[in-house]
């Protein structure tokens, strides 16, 4: 059987180190999972960075990390603090990650970020090139690694690459901004097929390879010198099953057995009946719309004040990038507003937002989905957004109401949701109105097509038709150098 690498900037482990033992746990991502379908179907290695940094591990310890990974399939790229700073936190974090959401403000373009950048999608290059016995695919993921698809082609021209975007790409007038568009453009190139969340990403993709290189473009097909590169849109889906299935059997505990959460939850809709719990999940990220959201929380408060005793906001931000400046001054200015409007609309029992800083533990995360009404998804940008989906997968009774911004790839495969854009605060009050008002009849409606769709179309499905797709364009190659 032939081998199969898949590439991304973080391995699908968790790795945790205590003196002499090294404990290795596959990570329940929805990247890990849709992955774990199509390796049944391939003999599989994945190729990324352990989360720790090289310099942190004695040469002991770095064996028994490697030896742990690879029974997961898992091949270590190890990075320097360094590296981490300039390539991670840097030119991915600072310059793509800004750039491609539109927050062209925040971008840096710093020589000795780029540089390091290359370097490490080198590094990449070079742990792949250790571990080609037998492979005649490759699967790369997302931004970290936009120049590597180009790297493995010139060294590998034989094999075939895939690459996907799990961000934006932005339209042409945005990416030209950055000094070295033409080397990144080159870079995603030399995969064979590029997939994208949305047609529109597509799209701007493709224009900005007719515009900077002037290559010939037809639907879904760039024609360069000596190969065809297939684009198209792949909209990730999320493991249905085992998010609906997971509401289901949480509901049937035993109060012994239920989550913190969830009994937390049924404690104060006891005493507080009326309650409808708005729900907002995301990593404390600018691009996810965390201040606008919470304005226009405040607002709805400050406008419709006959709800005020009728909801609380659940904000559950998760810590992401902290070492980032721009995340730093984000969270700041979240604790001011939270402070803010609690400050201003609390009573002694009652408070408008409970707010988590944290991540929490997958049951209490499936408990908050199937218990909260509402689910308050506002980012401004935001290349599919997984969180919306998985709300919608866990609800059991069909009730629940999504209100999700237009600017989220997800809104594009979800019109029953209310969509709104994140910039409009009368539009997100009105709506979180309409969805307290929203009779069940109604909301079990727009939810029933929802899950079907969602269900069809889940994680494994994605990776399988990616994966269908590199094959027939494998099978095009084949038959193009044959000519
Ligand atoms: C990028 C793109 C695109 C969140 N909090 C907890 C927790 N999560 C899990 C969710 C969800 C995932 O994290 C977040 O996925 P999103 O899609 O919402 O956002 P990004 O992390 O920004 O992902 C995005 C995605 O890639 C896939 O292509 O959709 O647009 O930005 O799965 O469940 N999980 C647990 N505890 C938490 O507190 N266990």
């Amino acid at each position: 059987m032939k081998r199969f690498l898949i590439i991304s900037n973080r391995l699908p482990v968790q790795i945790a180190i205590s003196d002499d033992n090294i404990d290795v746990t596959p990570s329940v991502g929805g990247l890990a999972t849709g992955m774990q379908s199509v390796s049944k179907s391939f003999k599989s290695s994945w190729i990324g960075w352990s989360g720790v940094e090289a310099q942190n591990l004695s040469s002991e310890q770095q064996k028994k990390v490697d030896n742990a990974l690879a029974k997961e399939n898992c091949i270590d790229v190890n990075l320097t603090e360094e590296e981490v700073e300039l390539y991670y936190e840097g030119f991915s974090n600072k310059t793509i990650w800004p750039l491609f959401h539109y927050f062209s403000q925040f971008v840096e373009y710093e020589e000795d970020q780029w540089q390091a950048y290359k370097a490490v999608n080198q590094k990449f290059a070079d742990v792949i090139a250790e571990n080609m016995e037998g492979v005649d695919k490759i699967w790369v993921h997302d931004y970290h690694l936009l120049l590597l698809p180009q790297m493995i082609k010139e060294r590998f021209p034989e094999v075939t690459i895939g690459f996907f975007l799990h961000i934006p790409f932005p339209s042409y007038e945005v990416f030209r901004i950055l000094p070295w568009r033409n080397e990144i453009i080159n870079g995603m190139l030399g995969a064979d097929l590029l997939g994208f969340h949305t047609f529109d990403y597509e799209r701007h993709f493709m224009s900005s390879v007719r515009r900077l290189l002037g290559y010939d473009i037809q639907i879904n097909e760039i024609s360069l010198p000596r190969r065809i590169v297939k684009v198209d849109n792949f909209p990730m889906g999320i493991d249905y099953d085992k998010f609906h299935d997971a509401a289901i059997a949480s509901q049937k505990k035993s109060v012994r057995d239920k989550s913190e959460v969830r009994k937390e939850l049924e404690r104060y809709y006891l005493l507080y009946p009326e309650t409808k719990f708005i729900l907002s999940i995301d990593r404390l990220d600018y691009s996810k719309g965390l201040i606008n959201r919470l304005e226009a929380f405040e607002y709805f408060l400050q406008e419709y004040p006959e709800y005020r005793d009728k909801v609380t906001l659940v904000l559950l931000a998760v810590p992401s990038r902290v070492g980032v400046e721009q995340y730093q001054q984000m969270k700041s200015e979240v604790d001011e507003i939270v402070g803010r409007v609690n400050g201003k609309y609390s009573s002694i029992n009652r408070m408008p937002i409970w707010y988590f800083y944290r991540s929490l533990p997958f049951q209490n995360l499936v408990d908050l989905y199937n218990y909260c009404e509402i689910a308050l998804i506002t980012p401004i940008r935001d290349g599919m957004n997984l969180v919306a989906k998985e709300f919608i997968a866990s609800k059991t009774d069909g009730r629940g109401v999504l209100i999700l911004s237009e600017m989220a790839g997800a809104s594009k495969e979800m019109s029953e949701a209310l969509i709104i854009n994140p910039n409009d605060k009368a539009q997100i009050a009105a709506a979180i109105q309409t969805a307290i008002e929203m009779p069940d009849e109604e909301q079990i409606e727009r939810n029933t097509i929802l899950q079907k769709r969602l269900k069809r179309y889940n994680v494994e499905k994605w990776a399988n038709d990616f994966l269908n797709s590199l094959e027939k364009v494998k099978m095009s190659e084949e038959i193009y150098l044959a000519k």
